[in-house]
């Protein structure tokens, strides 16, 4: 019986062995016994080596990281000051990422061992730090210094679409502060975009909910409004840094997310 799932292993493992190990050209003398010698130690190897596939897949499923910022932390100050956006990038989303890459070595073990109930016990931590990456990815790029254009939204196809459907930027950023500011508890604000009715949307998730996986929309603009976005300097006053967010808005981000989306 083991003899049968070693040989079934092996049989399984070849082609891969074949393409990285056989020499393009045998020996030309004993050519027969240098053939046998290699089949074996391809045998050997083949048995005795992980799955080539599982050892790709762990790494591909472990490899959140912090992104890289287009931003120092002082540059979008006074609306948000440098204490926050160090210790919210440095601590909360590398906590994300921390704590999304355990899970996802979970995962990757749990699916070795073709433990479902595991599997199942694994998607909270899945949505919440996985999420949680996403989220503040798309965030950090969201928001420039208005000495960078925070603020500024072009006359390309995305004023065209907030104009026919807000009727104007202003009047689509005090829809989405105040749907923003109404969020329960700790979540987030959106301007994502629906692909079936080619339409922009404003809406919220909740937690660290992403919105695409969550809803099917296309984040465009998200909003943090946990707590650690804003207390030190807002205290708990959300809709003053709602108010104030707008003014380093990353509208060429938001943008160019939109033509990406399409
Ligand atoms: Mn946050």
């Amino acid at each position: 019986m083991q003899y049968m799932q070693c040989m079934k292993r092996y049989l399984s493992n070849l082609h891969l062995f074949s393409f990285f190990s056989r020499p393009t050209t045998l020996p030309s003398f004993r050519p027969f016994v240098d053939y046998l010698f290699w089949t074996m130690q391809s045998f050997r190897r083949a048995v005795c080596a992980p799955s080539i596939t599982r050892v790709f897949q762990t790494r591909a499923m472990s490899s959140l990281k912090l992104p890289d910022l287009s931003w120092d932390f002082g540059e979008l100050e006074p609306v948000i000051s440098a204490e926050i956006m160090k210790l919210h990038y440095q601590k909360h989303h590398q906590a994300y990422v921390t704590n999304g890459n355990l899970a996802l070595e979970k995962l990757a073990d749990a699916q070795h061992k073709g433990d479902t109930a595991a599997i199942i016990g694994l998607q909270n931590a899945l949505k919440f730090n996985c999420g949680g990456h996403l989220n503040h990815s798309i965030f950090w790029k969201n928001l420039a210094s208005p000495k960078k254009g925070g603020g500024h939204l072009g006359s390309g196809e995305l004023r065209k679409k907030i104009e026919t459907q807000f009727g104007s930027l202003d009047k689509l950023q005090a829809q989405m502060s105040a749907t923003t500011v109404g969020v329960q508890g700790s979540g987030w604000g959106w301007l994502g975009y629906d692909k079936a009715s080619d339409r922009l949307v404003v809406t919220t998730t909740p937690n660290q909910d992403p919105l695409q996986p969550t809803t099917g929309l296309v984040p465009l603009l998200g909003i943090d409004v946990w707590e650690h976005a804003y207390y030190l300097q807002y205290k708990n006053v959300r809709p003053d840094y709602v108010k104030e967010i707008w003014k380093v808005i990353n509208w060429a981000d938001v943008e160019n997310n939109l033509k990406n989306a399409k």
